[in-house]
């Protein structure tokens, strides 16, 4: 067969003037060059998990929600999703059928809404795609039709015979940035995150040499790769994750993760992290003010217990060369009006380098949305494409939804100018030009 690999890519927003503004503001700019230019990492561990004697091809479709012609080519396209793109993700299930192509579809928003998505595609996957892929690809060849295979129940992949992601697939374009994967999963459960979907399954930790041989693949593309840890939190072991920094070193890339804050609290990990070239952490700091964060984490409280002052801990990391992308979540129960002017004095004093400002989104499948739904706070159920972090779909507790909107913009107006982001830079660059003469 031959089969299309179709990723949906670039992001998404609907917010008229959020987008507007977004389109103008340098700090929104960056960062979306560099997120709309990352290639599917689930696709190509799908494309290494498929027997041998296929052709594969991989495809994307840009944000405009059009797929390229050459998928109508194809015997089978697998098409992976999220909930903002699915809509579009769907239309193009629904037109390739049309013409005889048979779909696949798996991914976070399928997982959780099956039924859904078996109105528009052949083959349906739950959970961790790997498991059931090469099996539902030989009951093809075979004439199956069954259409419902559901992972979940099933045991976690054993992540350390996951095979090389097939980035060979990738090598018609270059990608700025390339997704590896050193751990899967995330031991908390913020009852906001997306990923939960996927975490009835353990925290699993990859063996070192298997990303490094990973890492090694990418270079036979690109000599120094940036390499963008597609992980939910990576250092949650600080061991491990000193031996990781450890191997990384000798293979001078330069790459990127999402963390949580503890890395603050280990002057060891945080220098070898720098050694070994790591540009910037992403980390969920969800609001400045600790007590908002009371109850977010649903298993230890995790998030609130924290006793590192925001403040320093972000001076601590950006102070071994390593910028910090802190992200917020505007809209939480706790927040009144004056969250927005609250995080844009945080982001200053901090001086983070990048700062990620979204509104709560009730994802299906979350906690989150559950309870929303069942306090009748979710504006339009269903509207899985406002699910883009930046349109407001509920009801918040202490502020009207205009007043979210509008503190939204407010805010990226304030945070995203050249005036605001050279500000909260100055001193990491001073630092840098102290680093590099040294
Ligand atoms: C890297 C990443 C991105 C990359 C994606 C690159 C790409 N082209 O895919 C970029 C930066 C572009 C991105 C953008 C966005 N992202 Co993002 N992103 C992630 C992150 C951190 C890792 C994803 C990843 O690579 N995982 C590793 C792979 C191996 O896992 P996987 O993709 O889930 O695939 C496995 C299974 O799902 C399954 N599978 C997947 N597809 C298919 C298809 C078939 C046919 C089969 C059989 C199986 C299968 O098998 C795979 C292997 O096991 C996740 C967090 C997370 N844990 O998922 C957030 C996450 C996926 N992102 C999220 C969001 C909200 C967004 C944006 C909407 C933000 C925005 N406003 O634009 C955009 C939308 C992107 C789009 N085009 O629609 C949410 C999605 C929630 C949801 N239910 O939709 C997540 C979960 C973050 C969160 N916790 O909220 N993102």
């Amino acid at each position: 067969m031959k089969i299309g690999l179709l990723a949906m890519s670039g992001l998404r927003a609907h917010d008229p003037e959020l987008l507007a503004l977004g389109l103008t503001l340098p700090g929104v700019l960056d960062r979306g060059a560099v997120l709309s230019a990352l290639p599917s990492l689930g696709l190509l561990y799908l494309a290494a998990c498929t027997p041998d004697g296929h052709e594969l091809k991989y495809y994307e479709a840009e944000s405009d929600g059009k797929e390229p012609s050459e998928v109508y080519d194809c015997d089978l396209v697998a098409i992976s999703t999220f909930s903002a793109q699915v809509f579009e993700a769907y239309a193009i299930a629904d037109r390739l059928r049309k013409r005889g192509v048979k779909v696949a579809m798996g991914g976070l928003h399928v997982s959780v809404m099956p039924e859904e998505a078996c109105q528009h595609a052949d083959l349906v996957f739950l959970g961790e795609g790997e498991r059931l892929w090469p099996e539902a690809i030989r009951a093809l060849e075979q004439r199956s039709t069954q259409q419902i295979w559901d992972a979940r129940s099933l045991p976690a992949i054993n992540v350390a015979e996951l095979p090389v992601p097939r980035y060979d697939l990738l090598s018609h374009r270059t990608y700025t940035r390339y997704p590896v994967q050193t751990t899967r999963g995330c031991p908390w459960r913020c009852d906001f995150c997306a990923s939960n979907v996927m975490l009835n399954n353990p925290y699993r930790k990859r063996p070192i040499e298997n990303i490094i041989r990973d890492i090694r693949a990418i270079k036979q593309l690109e000599r120094r790769p940036f390499i963008e840890l597609a992980d939910d939190n990576t250092f949650v072991d600080h061991a491990w994750g000193k031996e990781l920094c450890r191997q990384l070193i000798p293979e001078r890339i330069k790459w990127f993760t999402e963390t949580d804050i503890s890395v603050a609290s280990d002057n060891e990990l945080l220098s070898l992290m720098r050694e070994s070239r790591c540009k910037q952490v992403l980390i969920g700091l969800e609001s400045p003010n600790q007590s908002s964060l009371d109850g977010i984490e649903q298993k230890s409280n995790f998030k609130c217990r924290q006793k590192l002052d925001y403040c320093q801990a972000i001076e601590t990391i950006q102070g071994h060369g390593i910028t910090v992308n802190g992200c917020f979540v505007l809209g939480l129960d706790s927040h009144t009006p004056e969250i927005f002017n609250q995080v844009y004095e945080f982001a200053m004093r901090a001086e983070l380098w990048e700062v990620q400002i979204t509104v709560l989104t009730p994802f299906p499948g979350t906690p989150l949305y559950d309870r929303l739904l069942s306090e009748e706070r979710i504006l339009q159920p269903s509207r899985w494409d406002l699910c883009t972090l930046f349109d407001v779909n509920f009801q918040p507790a202490q502020m009207s939804v205009q007043q979210l909107r509008e503190g939204m913009r407010w805010l990226a107006g304030k945070l995203y100018t050249a005036e605001a982001i050279q500000h909260r830079r100055r001193n990491f660059l001073n630092k840098a030009d102290i680093r590099v003469g040294s």
